[in-house]
């Protein structure tokens, strides 16, 4: 029998879901290990001994332990079988690498960290909505989908013909954006709109949204 991945991690967490869907994308089994948001569960002595950083996600794979949601997306797409999520060619290789790194150095302060958080998460746990955070993000945030529409140009994927790390990675970020006010002025016209509708009729999407995962788990 295949070892399961047991994912630990706060559903509703786009950096969590990125683990659950490179998951669902090749097949491989795992669990959800659900921690309940704005517990500490992720500063704990014991979870601390499994990411120093006390971020989300971590895995277990057996006796392996890893943290940083891309390397877990690598780790996961290498060792299962089923589609690759990586493409062969160089240049589109490269040209994931760099989606994922601008959507973990540039989407997530912008998209994620100033108008998701504000608009989407924290509206769901009576947290007042840091309007300042919000306007503060809304130039990364124009930069981000107007680099993120040239790199996707006529494509249907931002890494080429087939679905890679890149969109699933990204997608989530802009599930968030999608359901906002601003993300509605931002994203009005763009082609990113399309490619966001592939995205989000992918099983793998589906199966991880913060409400399925609320109706699996207990927190
Ligand atoms: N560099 C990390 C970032 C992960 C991250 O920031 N996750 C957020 C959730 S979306 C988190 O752990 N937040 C809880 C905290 O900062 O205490 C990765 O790629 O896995």
């Amino acid at each position: 029998m295949v070892e399961p991945i047991v994912v630990h991690g706060i559903p509703g967490s786009p950096y969590v879901r990125k683990a659950l869907i490179v998951c669902e994308e090749k097949g491989a089994p795992y669990r959800l290990d659900a921690m309940a948001f704005g517990t500490g569960a992720n500063k704990t002595p014991e979870y601390l001994a499994r990411n120093p950083f006390g971020r989300l996600p971590t895995i277990e794979h057996g006796d392996f332990v890893l943290y940083e949601a891309q390397a877990i997306g690598r780790y996961i797409d290498r060792v299962f079988d089923g589609p690759s999520l990586t493409p062969s060619d160089p240049r589109q290789a490269a040209r994931m690498d760099q989606v994922l790194n601008i959507v973990d150095w540039y989407v997530m302060p912008s998209i994620s960290g100033g108008i998701g958080f504000n608009r989407v998460v924290k509206p769901k746990f009576g947290m007042p909505v840091d309007e300042e955070a919000v306007a503060n993000a809304l130039p990364m945030a124009r930069t981000c989908i107007a680099a993120l529409e040239d790199i996707l140009g006529a494509q249907p994927y931002l890494a080429g013909e087939a679905v890679s790390l890149a969109d699933l990675f990204a997608y989530g970020h802009f599930e968030f954006l999608g359901q906002t006010p601003e993300g509605g002025d931002l994203l009005a016209g763009s082609p990113l709109l399309g490619w966001m509708e592939r995205m989000a009729a992918r099983p793998s999407m589906q199966k991880t949204t913060w409400e399925r995962l609320a109706e699996t788990t207990a927190a």
